[in-house]
């Protein structure tokens, strides 16, 4: 069967979520297509911590009073090098800007829940069948089966926000595409649990055993993070030596108030940089992890895909309304302006923060030297400040 749509937008994470949403408020028709079940997208933790240009297109789409509700407000970060912590003064450093703390999973359920009140399509459960045709072209066609019945979807353009994995950049003809790819020598174990955080801001530790962070979902739900190494296996890690190698990484204070209890998720993440240029192929358009990835040191993942989103809308609002079609030429250059800046800010404060197995004890001492500088120097902690809290669109 054959239907129509103006954008046919592939995974309903949250970038296709935010996309789809955006559109719809403009009068513009899409539907989405996700290969997992909705319980399943919602099953996965990921990012914590939304910049102002995330909370900003939430209003935008009518999403946000949950959010303003129960998301926290954060005026700083600690940096915590040589057994002790200094603090980030966020709005002090940026003229006024914060961060706020709400979980991926509640942004995408907020967006899931919009979406089902307005009535729009979500295809969920079909799997590994997506296919893409004919997007170098005017006529762009999505293909795909669910229950065991062959769909065709025709639209003007196909946006693709199926994530690192998915079917999207995978389509791109070979020679079409650079990539540029980093993959660092560690992984990052995450920990979920119903306990009070131990400290009301984040905790970004630099130890001689390897990277700590202590971040949080609420007042009485915290998710904690350990560097490991590539190889470890999560169930080689049961929650109390979790526990026990987190307490080795804090300072003595954080130390004497952890409260731990058992795990709700616990799961390994490599870390990578990788970006993927261009960002469009005739009308096919990549947003999110679909076309760049961080580790997630500096929270720019979820961010990055909501800039990406913002930018494309309004250029498909663009299109529509106006018939012109300067918006989408210039997506991809927008797009990835923003994108390499947040590579590299992800990137230093990785290489800043983490062990690298191999480089010796001067590694270390050259760390905590530029920690130092970076906590006493008025424009060195500006510099992570503005970053953190998220460059302009
Ligand atoms: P997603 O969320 O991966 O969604 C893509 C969706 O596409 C579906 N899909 C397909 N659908 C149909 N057909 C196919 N062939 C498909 N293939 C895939 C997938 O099932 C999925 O539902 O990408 P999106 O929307 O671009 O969103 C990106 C963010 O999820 C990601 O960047 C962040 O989670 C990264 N991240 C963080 N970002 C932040 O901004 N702040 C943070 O604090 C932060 N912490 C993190 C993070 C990522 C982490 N992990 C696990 C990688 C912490 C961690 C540990
Ligand atoms: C998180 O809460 O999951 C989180 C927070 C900050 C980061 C990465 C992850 O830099």
């Amino acid at each position: 069967m054959t239907t129509r749509t103006q954008v046919a937008i592939v995974g309903a994470g949250p970038a296709g979520l935010l996309l789809g949403q955006l559109l719809s408020r403009a009068g513009i028709a899409n539907v989405i297509l996700e290969r997992q079940s909705a319980d399943y997208v919602l099953g996965r933790i990921r990012a914590g911590v939304l910049e102002q240009v995330t909370v900003d297109l939430m209003e935008e789409c009518g999403v946000a009073q949950r959010m303003h509700r129960e998301g926290l407000v954060h005026e700083g970060i600690e940096l915590l090098f040589k057994g002790q912590r200094h603090r980030i003064d966020l709005p002090g450093l940026t003229g006024g800007k914060t961060v706020t703390v709400y979980g991926q999973t509640e942004v995408t359920r907020d967006l899931m829940a919009a979406r089902a009140a307005a009535g729009l399509q979500t295809v969920y459960e079909v799997g590994d069948s997506v296919t893409l045709h004919d997007f170098d072209g005017a006529s762009p066609r999505v293909r795909y089966r669910k229950d065991g019945q062959e769909h065709e979807i025709a639209c003007d353009f196909i946006a693709g926000c199926d994530g690192f994995h998915g079917v999207s950049r995978a389509s791109v003809p070979k020679g079409a595409i650079a990539e540029y790819e980093k993959v660092y020598p560690f992984g990052w174990l995450g920990l979920l649990a119903d306990v009070p955080p131990v400290f009301h801001e984040l905790i970004y530790a630099n130890t001689g055993r390897g990277f700590a962070l202590c971040s949080m979902r609420s007042p009485t739900r915290s998710r904690y993070y350990l560097q490991v190494p590539l190889e470890e296996k999560v169930d080689q890690w049961s929650d109390a030596a979790f526990w026990d190698e987190l307490r080795r990484r804090l300072d003595p204070e954080a130390r004497e108030r952890l409260v731990t209890g058992p795990a709700l998720e616990k799961s390994i993440a490599p870390l990578r940089s990788f970006v993927a240029e261009p960002m469009r192929f005739g009308r096919l358009f990549l947003a999110g992890d679909a076309a760049h990835i961080v580790p997630p040191t500096g929270a720019k993942g979820l961010n990055l895909a909501t800039s990406d989103v913002k930018y494309l809308s309004s250029a498909l609002i663009e299109f529509y309304g106006e018939r012109s079609s300067a918006g989408l030429d210039h997506y991809s250059d927008r797009a990835l302006r923003r994108i390499w800046k947040a590579e590299r800010f992800s990137w230093w404060f990785t290489g800043l923060m983490h062990q690298f197995p191999g480089e010796g004890p001067i590694a270390q001492k050259l760390q905590e030297a530029e920690l130092d500088y970076l906590v006493n120097s008025k424009a060195a902690s500006t510099a992570l400040a503005e970053n953190y809290v998220g460059l302009p669109l």
